[in-house]
């Protein structure tokens, strides 16, 4: 606990800088091979190549030739061929269409110009003795970094050092909390005077991105393993996003019940309890997709199993509810005690799937089980054993399944496994130096896959605390053990939008939050904003106050269940986002900046969002609140629940809210695609079009339809229908024209214009 006074700071305590003193030197050679710049300097080696005209892969590694086996978060690496090769005395020159790369031949600098701007430029690469190494960049003061993944504080990091080391925090989360669960090193980089680019640093050891120590130059230093980055030129957010996502993966389309509203607690510590808690919801009217088994529904935290005496009846309960329409999510952790009577644990020794030492031994380490081993779903073998081991679940007809502690954390001083462990992929072996950032992801991978074989026709839901770049192809992220801190509520904000930037898309934060206790006020606030966040979940720690939807009397229970049922509303448009999300790779959530790059102060919003392109919410985020500024965009705008017509000018304005009211405005000329009441995702829903009519005569909308949780809609089976309204004097013509399966054809129930006395609505088209 040291380290927790102001012995911390002691004269004696300060800390070295490490250096890189070792450079790599001139380049001795270069050539074109197989499409690809090669070579070496005098004491490394490096390539580069094209994946596409607006992404370059560089690579240099001081102490081999460089490994091209791209990692597993690079799924969509391909070499593409370049237009040409040239070079001279100083320089080596590799060009495709428009992107031009130079390497300078006596420093070993590496220069991206598009259209002859220079957009990207190393220069300085260094390393030492303990194999760690230090690329450095060109940034100018002004550049704005975002992305990152899961990180505390504002949207924009530039002024922050930043670490990606998978990390298991319950001490509250704040701005010097620079590890967290997740690690992406992703971010985008946006200089108003030469533009913006991506850079992906695909190297899984603990990496530190420090964009505050110069002022001309940023570094990335890795503790192992070779400079192995992605750089994307894509001219907005947008396209470097879709760049970023080409390689890592997208997030697949959700099924439906995943974006209801889910309700948990460590733990409902009974078969009894879940059942009360899914009869009160309906008793009360409160819609509900899903409840959450958290540990202990298992037998001695045993996973695959169910206690036997407080949850005895848990497979027919699960069943119960499942004819109910509400899933029952179960907790899933990696550490699996060690018990010779336990047949997970015998199989796995039995077939030395577990981690192992460098030496031979078995890993063990304490986690809630006792004494543990963990898989090590690096292996094919153990990732296709553990998804199997999930028949234990569908078979009762779960679909959906929660992996936590997947840092993976571990109860002894480092928090995680020994460095000296190893991990087998295929063909290669690594510690968990350079393994760690990654177990989370390949949990996942594990999961999702395996919940995919058992149920073929069914897209698995899989939620993971922990992850690396490209975890959105198996899993949504929720951020972990936030409090109940207002501050909390507001630093989800941003986190959630740079995970999307980071390609995560399905993603919240604990509604009410995780520990410390939540309050009335609170609940109301934390419901409101996470009803517009992509993942929708009512979370907390055992001991604190109970924070279901009416644990805080009548009028909490009123508001929290009206912003539920809004949310159930907004699923036809929410639910054509992630639709569209699973196409383009673009995030649900997202920056107002990511919607107006040419307002470079919107860069400082993070506590409002878009959801998509036309819908924007600024959450009430402090106590006692019942007004806030709001940034309005340029145009114009309706208060959603007014429906007051608004003139964005790109500066903030007052918007009052009182406690049943959170400040929502739809962009004019917008046709939102809302749904009719229902109690869950499983129910049929009708449409209601909100139509919010534009200046110039554009008003337009669309919605994406299928069966909501198969993968029929792959082999054609769904249905995406364009609505454009037209004006007519008092009289509004609403037309639609459907693509795809007819079969899917909504179900209109209501139309409503907004912004014009309208007398009349006609509907044409499909
Ligand atoms: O804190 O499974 O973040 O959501 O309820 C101990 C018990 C381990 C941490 C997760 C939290 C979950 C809890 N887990």
């Amino acid at each position: 606990m040291l380290d927790s006074t102001s012995f911390a700071i002691l004269p004696s305590n300060v800390k070295k800088q490490e250096t890189f003193p070792h450079k790599l030197g001139a380049v001795k050679e270069v050539a074109l091979r197989d499409q690809m710049l090669v070579g070496r300097t005098e004491k490394g080696h490096f390539a580069c190549y094209f994946i596409d005209e607006e992404t370059i892969r560089i690579m240099i590694d001081p102490a081999k030739e460089v490994t091209l086996t791209p990692s597993i978060a690079a799924e969509g690496d391909r070499l593409a061929a370049c237009d040409e090769f040239t070079q001279n005395n100083t320089q080596a020159i590799l060009t495709k269409g428009e992107t031009t790369v130079v390497l300078t031949k006596d420093t070993g600098v590496f220069t991206v110009f598009k259209k002859e701007q220079e957009r990207f430029a190393t220069c300085g690469f260094g390393y030492n003795r303990a194999n760690k190494h230090q690329l450095q960049i060109v940034s100018r003061a002004e550049t704005a970094i975002l992305g990152l993944g899961e990180k505390t504080g504002f949207l924009n990091k530039a002024g922050s050092i930043i670490s990606m080391w998978n990390t298991d925090v319950y001490s509250p989360h704040n701005k010097d909390t620079v590890e967290l669960y997740q690690s992406i090193p992703f971010f985008i980089a946006d200089d108003p005077q030469a533009g913006k680019y991506g850079v992906f640093y695909d190297n899984s050891f603990r990496t530190e991105f420090d964009y505050q120590s110069y002022q001309d130059r940023y570094t990335i230093m890795a503790e192992g393993g070779a400079v192995n980055l992605y750089v994307f030129l894509g001219d907005s957010l947008k396209e470097i996003v879709a760049g970023y996502t080409r390689l890592t993966g997208k997030t697949p389309l959700p099924p439906k019940w995943s974006l209801g509203y889910h309700q948990s607690r460590y733990s409902y510590t009974s078969e009894q309890e879940v059942e009360r808690i899914a009869k009160t919801f309906k008793e009360k009217g409160i819609p509900l997709d899903c409840i959450f088994m958290d540990i202990h529904y298992m037998d001695d935290f045993r996973v695959f199993t169910f206690n036997p005496d407080t949850f005895a009846g848990g497979p027919a309960l699960v069943k119960a509810l499942k004819e109910q329409n509400i899933d029952v999510v179960p907790i899933v952790d990696p550490g699996v005690k060690k018990d010779v009577d336990y047949s997970v644990y015998q199989e796995g020794i039995k077939n030395r799937y577990f981690c192992e030492k460098l030496e031979g031994d078995v890993y063990y380490g304490e986690v809630w089980p006792g004494e543990s081993a963990f898989p090590d779903f690096f292996q094919p073998e153990v990732q296709n054993w553990w998804g199997d081991l999930h028949q234990f679940y569908t078979d009762l007809g779960i679909r959906g399944i929660w992996n936590d502690m997947n840092e993976p954390s571990v109860f002894n001083e480092s928090k995680t496994m020994d460095l000296d462990v190893v991990h087998r992929q295929p063909g290669r072996q690594i510690t968990h130096k350079e393994g760690h950032n990654l177990y989370g992801l390949y949990m996942s991978k594990a999961t999702f896959e395996g919940l995919k074989r058992l149920n073929e026709n069914e897209r698995p839901f899989s939620l993971t605390r922990a992850g690396y770049a490209g975890v959105q192809r198996y899993s949504a992220v929720w951020t972990g053990d936030n409090r109940s801190h207002w501050e909390h509520m507001e630093m989800s904000l941003p986190m959630i939008m740079n995970l999307g930037l980071s390609g995560v898309a399905f993603t919240g934060a604990d509604v009410g939050g995780f520990s410390s206790e939540c309050s009335k006020e609170m609940l109301i606030r934390w419901t409101q904003v996470g009803a517009f966040l992509p993942y929708f979940r009512n979370h907390c720690v055992q001991d604190s106050i109970y924070q279901e939807p009416w644990a805080f009397g009548a009028e909490a229970e009123a508001i929290t269940k009206k912003f539920i049922e809004l949310r159930y509303q907004f699923l036809p448009y929410l639910y054509t986002l992630f639709a569209e999300a699973a196409e383009t790779g673009l995030p649900v959530v997202r920056p107002l900046y990511m919607e107006y790059e040419e307002e470079r102060h919107f860069l400082n919003v993070s506590d409002q969002f878009m959801l998509g392109s036309s819908v924007m919410v600024a959450p009430i985020l402090r106590p006692g609140q019942k007004e806030r500024l709001v940034y309005l965009p340029k145009g114009e705008w309706y208060h959603f629940t007014t429906k007051e017509r608004f003139v964005g000018t790109g500066e903030a304005i007052i918007v009052k809210a009182e406690l049943d009211d959170m400040p929502i405005f739809v962009k004019a000329g917008t046709i939102l695609p809302l749904g009719t009441k229902v109690m869950n995702s499983k129910e049929a829903q009708k449409l209601c079009l909100e139509v919010y009519l534009g200046t110039d005569d554009k008003t337009c909308g669309k919605v994406y339809l299928d069966d909501g949780h198969s993968y029929d809609y792959q082999k054609g089976a769904s249905l995406t229908v364009q609505f454009e309204a037209i004006q007519q004097g008092t009289q509004l013509n609403v037309h639609s024209s459907a693509q795809g399966d007819k079969n899917w054809l909504p179900d209109i129930a209501e139309i409503h214009a907004y912004g014009a006395k309208i007398d009349e609505i006609i509907r044409m088209g499909d």
